[in-house]
């Protein structure tokens, strides 16, 4: 075979290999054109003066309403009872169905769009009515954040020493290459 075939051959193995490289970089464009919540009554971080007797979530898709949950949860973690989700056009509400007592809330939310993908998030609002009775006081376990710095620690697995260990070392190293570079370029 002639060299003029083989580069050709060559050319052609790049462009596709430019190709391939193009097609899988592709998907990352479109993860901006997934649905996305757009508003919300109450809103995000949203102090309220009358506690909500529904939900209204605005998405920029209309979700699927067969498969949009939403749940509420108060600041003691327990679930407030809701009604079942309706979606009309690109809103999906669902109906308070207990009183709410003044307090923080949590909106949990995932739906499925058209595009078939699912899209969850979660934000706060606060009931501050000034006519209902105060909240009932929730606080939190001191045992609790204990616990949970202790699980961090041994789930790292890197015991705080040993990052303190490693960081001087690499200083050292740093320190040493620095002094060597120095006395051999002074020579
Ligand atoms: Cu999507």
């Amino acid at each position: 075979m002639p060299a003029p075939t083989r580069r050709r051959t060559a050319k052609v193995l790049a462009a596709s290999a430019a190709a391939a490289l193009l097609v899988a970089l592709a998907p990352a464009a479109p993860a901006a054109a997934h649905n996305q919540l757009l508003s919300a009554v109450p809103a995000k971080n949203a102090t309220v003066t009358k506690a909500p007797k529904a939900i209204d979530l605005v998405f920029l898709e209309e979700p699927d309403a067969g498969f949009t949950t939403v749940l509420l949860t108060d600041a003691a973690q327990q679930q407030t009872p809701l009604g079942p989700p309706t979606v009309r056009g690109t809103k999906a509400t669902v109906a308070v169905t207990g009183q709410l007592a003044n307090g923080v809330y949590q909106v949990a939310y995932r739906v499925v769009s058209i595009d078939g993908h699912p899209v969850q998030g979660s934000f706060r609002f606060t009931v501050a009515d000034p006519a209902a009775p105060p909240p009932v006081a929730v606080t939190p376990s001191p045992a609790a954040p204990t616990a949970d710095a202790g699980l961090a620690a041994s789930a790292s697995g890197w015991p705080t020493w040993s990052l303190v260990g490693g960081g001087a070392a690499v200083t050292a190293l740093i320190v040493g290459t620095l002094f060597l570079t120095r006395r051999r370029s002074g020579r």
